[in-house]
């Protein structure tokens, strides 16, 4: 029987490790003994979650959208932490909950940049490493958004739409290579995510989780995990997570006024 994975053996590269999934997902990682670089642009959130990990964490303040930092930062990294085994690639946000004619332009820009833009750039940059040694796992955030519309999802839906659709193009680019590639798609999870969505609106932002047992930060670490820990020749693909308290609604029945 083909053994898991050691995460002692693993280094990670996690983005968006300064807070929800990233930052439940480093620490889940150091935890079991592996080598993480944390990345995210709030450094100083980063090296507080690092201080506990010594030599165990290396710490990097990356915009993703910056395609030149993305591909300095990997080009520079400390010796010890440059073969990366695992890039879990999570930075992203969701900017707005308008119908498509109301959104701010800007909205869309920074999701596209962040969550399309930003992943193709850690991505790009970690691969050639990755194909010379034959050995990687590329994990990509994605959502249930990809494929589920919802009133108001209509950008950041398209762009982790992207996400599944890229993650499934890797393993198709990967095949005879011992690259894995997992697009994880969650539901309704508490994090910051909805303070970014809303704003900085804190009250609109907690009335999103309210009433029910949304996913935990934690949990989709746990998934993660588990989905990088697996004997080698497994790959998960796609893996749809969601709270017991979601499911799908009816399509919806309106009548629009013809005239
Ligand atoms: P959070 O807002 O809690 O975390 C988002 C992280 O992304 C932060 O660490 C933030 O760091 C980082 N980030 C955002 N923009 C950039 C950037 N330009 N460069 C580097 N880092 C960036 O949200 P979640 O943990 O919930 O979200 C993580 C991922 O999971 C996202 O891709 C999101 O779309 C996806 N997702 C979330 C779900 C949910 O319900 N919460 C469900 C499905 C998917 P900083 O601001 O310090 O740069
Ligand atoms: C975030 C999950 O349902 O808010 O990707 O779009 S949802």
């Amino acid at each position: 029987m083909a053994d898991e994975i050691n995460p002692k053996e693993l280094t990670v590269l996690v983005t968006g490790a300064s807070s929800g999934f990233g930052a439940a997902t480093a620490t889940r990682f150091l935890n079991a003994g592996a080598k993480v670089i944390l990345a995210a642009r709030r450094a100083e959130r980063l090296e507080q979650l690092a201080a506990d990990y010594g030599t165990q964490a290396h710490c990097v303040a990356l915009d993703v959208c910056d395609k030149q930092a993305v591909e300095q930062t990997i080009a520079t990294l400390p010796a010890e932490f440059s073969a990366i085994d695992l890039l879990v690639n999570n930075a992203g946000l969701s900017r707005g909950l308008e119908a498509a004619h109301e959104t701010q332009w800007e909205d869309w820009e920074a999701m596209i940049r962040t969550n399309i833009d930003g992943l193709l750039h850690c991505t790009r940059a970690v691969l050639p490493v990755m194909v010379k040694r034959n050995r990687g796992h590329i994990i990509n955030l994605s959502s249930i958004a990809a494929s589920y519309p919802y009133p108001g999802g209509n950008v950041y839906g398209g762009t982790k739409a992207f996400v599944r659709q890229f993650s499934l193009g890797l393993r198709s680019d990967f095949a005879g290579r011992a690259i894995r590639v997992t697009s994880l798609e969650p539901g309704k999870a508490e994090t910051e995510f909805s303070l970014v969505r809303f704003a900085g609106d804190e009250v609109r932002a907690k009335a999103a989780y309210e009433g029910y047992d949304p996913l935990t930060a934690d949990d989709i670490a746990r998934c993660i995990f588990w989905v990088a820990t697996l004997p080698r020749h497994i790959n998960i693909n796609t893996m749809e997570v969601m709270p017991l308290a979601q499911s799908f609604s009816d399509f919806q029945m309106k009548d629009a006024p013809l005239d």
